[in-house]
Formats: C-alpha cells, structure tokens, sequence
C-alpha cells in the first residue's frame, strides 16, 4: 500500500500556508467568538475534570461491586477495571458553558445492563454532589441523566465482551462490537464517531475553532436541528472536518471562507465523507446507496467515519434542503465582505428572520393537562413534525415548507370550554393571557392548558398571471393525515391530549416568537363575542 499523503477521499485543494489577511481575519474571528460567549471558564473547565475524575472512580467501584457479587475474588474484582469515554461536544472541544458532557461508561462481560440501572443508578444518587438522577432504562438508547458538582451528564453504558476494562483500552478497534448488544453498539457509536473524526483532521485546533464558528452560525441561523430536518451536532462537525482536510495548512479564517463556497457548490446528493467507507465483521448494513433505495433518498449524505458507516442526515426533506443551501449563499457572501473588510464577523451570526419571511405559516399545538404529559407528548409531536413538512411539499403550488427549529411553550390558565379550546388551538385570548394559577384557585372549570407550539413558514407559488380569484391552496388533507399519525403514538390519550394544527396570516403570529423590541406592537386578540 503507498503511504498515506493526506486525510480524506480525495486529495488536498490546497496545501498553501495561511497569509498576513487569512490570519488577520481569523484573529479578528475568535475575538468575535469569545465576544459572543461560547467560550466557557477556565474554573468551569477545572470542575468538568474534577467531576469527570470522580465519575471513573466511582465507575469503577460500581465494576468492584458487581465483580464481588458474581463471585470474583477481591484483586479479580479490582482488576476487572471500567473506564469512561466522553463523546458529543465536550469530546470534540467544541462545547459552551453549562452544555452536557455525553459520557458512556464500559464495563467488562459479567456486569450488565440491568446492574447499570439496578446497582449504578443508586450509587450515583448517593454519591456525593449530584442531583437529578433518572434513568430511562427502556429508551432506544438507555441512558441515566444526573448532575455532579452543577455539571450535567447524559451517561450511557456499554458492556464489551472482555474479562478486565483496563485504562488503556481505546474503542477503535471494529472487532470489539463483535457479539455485542445493539444498545451498546449504539452506546459506543458516538466515542467511535468523535474519536475517529478527530484523527481524520489534520489541524484539531483548527478543526475545533472552525467549528465552534459554523455551530455558532447554524443555531443563529435556526438550521441546526437533526429532529427538524437540518443537521445536527455530529453532522456540522464532519462537513467542517471535510474541509479542514482539503485546505489541510489552513487556519480557521481559511477554513470558514472555504466552508460556505464549497457547502453552496456541492453537487449533492454525492455525499460527504471523511474516508471510504468500509466492511466489518457485523451483519448490520453500511451505508450504500447503489444497494438500498432508502439511503438513495438521501438528499444531503455526511456519513460517519466509523463502522458501521451511517448517514447522519436522513431527516433533510426538499424543504431544510433548500433553507439550507440558501444559508450557505448568504452566509459565503457575507465571509466574502469580511475578507475584504467590509464586513464583520458579526453580521455573520445575525438572528434568523424565520418569522418575517413568510406570509403564512402552519401553527401546530401540542397541548394537555400537565408538565410530565407536555414533555412527552411535545416530543412525540415535534420528532414527527417533518413527517408533515414532507407531506406538505407534495401540495401543488407549495414551494416550501420550512420548519422552525424549536418549539415554544407556553402555560395557560383557563376557566371555561371555550378558553380551553382557544389555548389549545394556540390562540391567546385577552381574557386567559395574564391570568396566573393562583386566578384560577378554586374557580370551578380552572384549569392548567400546558401548550407547545411548533412553526412551519409556508412559501407558495404567486398566482399566474392574468388569474382571477385567490389561489386555491388546500392543506387540509396533509394536516389532517398528520394529526391522525401523531395520534398513533401508543401513549396516545384522546382525553389528555390535543393535537391542532392552524393556518396564520404573518399578522397574526404572537408576541412570544419575537424578541423584544423585533416587531411593532398590534392590536390584541379579543374573545370573539
Ligand atoms: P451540546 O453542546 O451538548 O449542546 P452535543 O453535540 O454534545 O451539543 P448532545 O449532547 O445533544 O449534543 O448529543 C451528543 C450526541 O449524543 C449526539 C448524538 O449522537 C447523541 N444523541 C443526542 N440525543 C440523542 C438521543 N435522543 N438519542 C440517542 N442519541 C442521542
Ligand atoms: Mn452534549
Ligand atoms: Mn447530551
């Protein structure tokens, strides 16, 4: 085999040394940055390591204790080790004050699952300095979420089939998924992603401040959401460390003003990737679009590095597509002014204008009784509401459907039918808008409407010319498919839980989409009489 003379599927663009102006702007980039409050402190940083240390001694502790009750002897359960790997954004570098550090932790063949929930979780509830413990032992990937010291977790575990987890194991090897769970496949998947990625780099740092600039952007821009139909966190990470590959001497400035340009001009569907995909020893599928016509689908392909390879992005419809390669262009523009200097930074990371952009949008309301109903049911509606922007996209005469990416809730107090039905249908009457619980104390019929309300812009087709009347645009059958596949969820409650979706004039979008000052203020809604 000859020697590998660069990282990635195809050989460097460029491998010219940053000049005098790409690092004047990639000095003038970080101020920005650490201007605008991504970077977290240096006693955070301290306390995330600290809080780590003590999570792997107490991983291994939890290891000793269940080596003991399968009956190993006490230097065996010693010996039996545990270690924990992080993943997401603190494995990356990348994260902000106060985010998650995304941890698994790995233990040797005779713990298992059942001990991470039964015996882990209790000593992690006793353990000194955490809060907010709880397990979901039943999701498609298990996981415990608690606090040490302030510091949130999200703890996965993953059980490999060896005898001693020693402090020098790496997950690289493809070998080790053999003959293992599926939950813990997944568990590890995201450390083999990460860790992976960060050897495909040339420059980490570069990577990394690049990186921390493009995350920055896409949440400004409200394009980052995997659930949504735009790329999430793992996704954004590999399209900057494809670039960081091809400008492989670039500095982050270079980098950035490379991203938009190519980002924009990629002839997708090809896909983005960071090494050729490969086999291994699992009878799982990889990637392969010549082979299933699901992952031809595909419309923007970034796939991961590790096996088994996967798409990252299969939630992109037409629609986030599109949002997305409009983004790119504006966001090239901009970079292109500030390589010259007339621009700055700034105007890079300007808030999205989703809720001045269209003349109509989609409301759709999630609502029930109370807190712990809302987050479950919410989540169901929101993991499912692309369902119904690509439902949408098929309406003759829609251009686009374009999802906003995050849901905005709100509580109500109510007194009577009608009001409980306006709340739910996401419109906000004078008479319930300030009413607090304590107004409702003892009133009979008051009661508490938890809501969450999503948004789908909608850009449609200008009537052709010379054609009489309004432009017939009927969206009653996506929206109603969409209500009665939401309602397939199998906690569905028919009493408990409603689901409306509405079509809005822009004028008549309410205050709490905006920020202060953003919109001038109109005429309040009035129960109708
Ligand atoms: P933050 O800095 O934490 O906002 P992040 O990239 O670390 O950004 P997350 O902590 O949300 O993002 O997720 C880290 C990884 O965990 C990304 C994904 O591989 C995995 N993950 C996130 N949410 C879920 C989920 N609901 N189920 C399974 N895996 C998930
Ligand atoms: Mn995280
Ligand atoms: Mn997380």
């Amino acid at each position: 085999q000859p020697p590998v003379r660069h990282l990635g599927v195809t050989a460097p663009i460029s491998l010219s040394l940053p000049t005098e102006r790409d690092k004047a702007i990639t000095i003038s980039l970080m101020e920005e940055l650490r201007h605008q409050g991504i970077f977290e402190t240096e006693e955070e940083t301290r306390l995330r390591e600290h809080v780590l240390g003590r999570l792997a001694g107490l991983v291994k502790q939890f290891v000793e204790k269940v080596s003991l009750m399968r009956g190993l002897s006490a230097t065996a359960a010693k010996q039996a080790g545990g270690k924990i790997f992080t993943f997401g954004s603190y494995r990356l570098g990348v994260h902000g004050p106060g985010t998650d550090i995304d941890t698994v932790c790995v233990v040797p063949k005779h713990v298992s699952r059942e001990d991470f929930f039964d015996i882990f979780e209790p000593m992690l509830r006793e353990f000194e300095g955490a809060s907010e413990v709880s397990g979901v032992p039943e999701a498609f990937v298990p996981i415990i979420k608690a606090k040490i010291n302030g510091v949130e977790l999200d703890l996965l575990m993953a059980r490999l089939a060896l005898s001693q987890i020693g402090d020098d194991l790496t997950l690289q090897d493809d070998n080790l998924l053999k003959n293992l769970d599926e939950r813990c496949i997944r568990s590890i998947g995201g450390t083999r992603v990460t860790d992976e990625m960060l050897r495909l780099v040339p420059d980490v740092v570069v990577f990394r401040d690049a990186l921390r600039c493009i995350k920055l952007w896409a949440k400004r821009r409200a394009i980052y959401s995997n659930v949504m139909g735009f790329l999430g966190g793992v996704a954004w990470a590999m399209l900057v460390a494809r670039i960081c590959q091809l400008y492989p001497k670039g500095n982050a400035g270079v980098v950035i003003s490379r991203f938009f340009t190519i980002m924009y001009r990629w002839s997708w569907p090809q896909p983005v990737m960071l090494k050729q995909i490969e086999e291994g020893p699992l009878q799982v599928r990889v990637w392969n679009p010549k082979l299933y016509p699901s992952d031809r689908a595909h419309r923007m392909p970034i796939i991961t590095p590790a096996y088994p390879a996967m798409c990252s992005t299969h939630n992109v419809t037409e629609s986030t597509h599109k949002v997305m390669t409009d983004e790119f262009r504006k966001a090239a523009e901009i970079v292109d002014q500030v390589m010259v200097d007339k621009a700055q930074w700034s105007q890079l990371f300007a808030k999205h204008d989703f809720f001045h952009k269209y003349r109509y949008y989609l409301q759709i309301t999630a609502s029930s009784g109370d807190a712990d109903t809302q987050i479950k049911w919410s989540g169901t509606v929101e993991s499912r509401l692309r369902q119904l922007v690509m439902k949408l996209e098929f309406v003759e005469s829609l251009i686009l459907a374009h999802p906003f990416t995050k849901g905005f809730e709100q509580v109500y107090f109510v007194t009577d039918e009608a009001e409980l039905n306006a709340a739910s249908s996401g419109e906000i009457w004078d008479s319930f808008k300030k009413r607090t619980a304590k107004d409702i104390e003892g009133e009979e019929g008051g009661r508490a409407v938890f809501t969450t309300t999503f948004y789908i812009g909608l850009s449609i087709e200008p009537k052709p010319v010379g054609a009489t009347g309004p432009r017939r645009l009927d969206i009653s059958y996506p929206t109603a498919e969409f209500a009665k596949l939401v309602k397939m969820w199998e906690h569905f409650q028919a009493t408990q839980m409603g689901i409306v979706v509405r079509h809005i004039k822009s004028s008549a979008l309410p205050d709490y989409v905006f920020d202060e000052g953003e919109r001038h203020p109109k005429p309040p809604l009035k129960r109708p009489k």
